[in-house]
């Protein structure tokens, strides 16, 4: 079974919409009113959609954020059954502050080939080569560098790693040091700093660290078409962490996930900028017309390619 072509251009419309609507508090300093735009528009036009969609990656559950939260069904109805991520807003902080790399993200697949998981935060690696026991959660950096750096056939001096600047990765940021290995440190969007290692115009060799748990699941459905790596390991530090991931079916809180754990099947990913950053440009807006650029994948027909739409406001 495949996810039917016609969706990639409804799901182009839905992230470049909630973009758009996003966009509107670029600068502006309110995280909160950005990221409600973008997930109000997101709603309003999944739900225009023939389909019958559960949300299993979203904003929270819904006793925490009533705004696309894990288990909303979204669509007509009238169409396939499909599981959905979101991730209307990803950098809230670039929005509100105008600084690069907001992006508008979605993620769809058939039934049950989505991971299911609370918010929590995972332990990810990522990398453009797909072998296994080249590099590996398990690993310790050393070894993976050098794994990667025989494979690739490249010195540790021109190998390039990209983590979020964060005190909790002081470890791994001075074991690359030590490597000499280049680091391309973000400030936030790991969806976007996963998805660097896809195309080697990013220059960026392998992405690791901890992130957000939705963020990876969201990174991972765009990876898999990309023939790139991922392991993710959930971290469920808190008590409640533990049970609401046991209520999800969770049953090895400590499991390391391989990418087609994560994801399965055929698969649709959409990501559209909405302040211009290294993987896609913001919404440029153009008298009553918009311009958005997505970075699209649909696994089963490999295509993958950034597409731009214009489109009245
Ligand atoms: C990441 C990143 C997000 O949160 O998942 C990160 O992709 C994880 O949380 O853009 P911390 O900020 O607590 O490290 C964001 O940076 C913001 O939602």
């Amino acid at each position: 079974m495949t996810i039917d072509k016609k969706y990639i251009d409804q799901l182009i419309n839905v992230t470049s919409k909630a973009a758009l609507a996003s966009s509107y508090y670029i600068g502006k300093k309110d995280k909160i009113a950005a990221d409600k735009a973008a997930v109000d528009s997101m709603r309003y036009e999944l739900n225009k959609m023939n389909i019958s969609g559960k949300v299993v990656i979203g904003e929270g559950e819904l006793d925490e954020a009533p705004m696309l939260y894990i288990g909303e069904q979204l669509g007509t109805k009238n169409g396939p059954i499909l599981d959905i991520a979101v991730d209307p807003l990803e950098g809230t902080n670039f929005v509100a502050n105008n600084l690069p790399g907001a992006l508008s993200v979605i993620a769809i697949t058939e039934k049950n080939n989505l991971f299911s998981a609370p918010e929590t935060y995972m332990q990810k690696i990522s990398t453009k080569i797909n072998e296994k026991n080249i590099v590996d959660l398990d690993f310790t950096i050393k070894k993976n560098i050098s794994n990667l750096s025989d494979y690739l056939n490249k010195n540790p001096e021109n190998l390039t790693a990209c983590i979020m600047d964060r005190p909790r990765h002081k470890e791994i940021i001075n074991d690359l040091k030590k490597l000499k290995v280049n680091i391309k440190l973000i400030s936030d969007g790991d969806v976007a700093g996963a998805l660097l290692v896809t195309n080697n115009e990013y220059n960026v060799d392998i992405f690791l660290g901890i992130g957000g748990g939705p963020e990876g699941v969201l990174a991972a459905a765009a990876l898999d078409t990309f023939g790139c790596s991922f392991q993710g390991r959930f971290l469920f530090e808190t008590e409640d962490d533990k049970n609401r991931a046991k209520k999800m079916g969770i049953k090895n809180l400590n499991k390391k996930y391989d990418l087609n754990e994560i994801v399965s099947g055929d698969s649709i990913f959409c990501a559209t900028g909405i302040t211009s950053g290294d993987l896609v440009t913001g919404i440029e807006i153009n008298g009553n017309n918009f311009i958005s650029e997505t970075l699209v994948t649909h696994k089963s027909s490999d295509f993958k390619e950034k597409v731009k739409l214009t489109k009245q406001i």
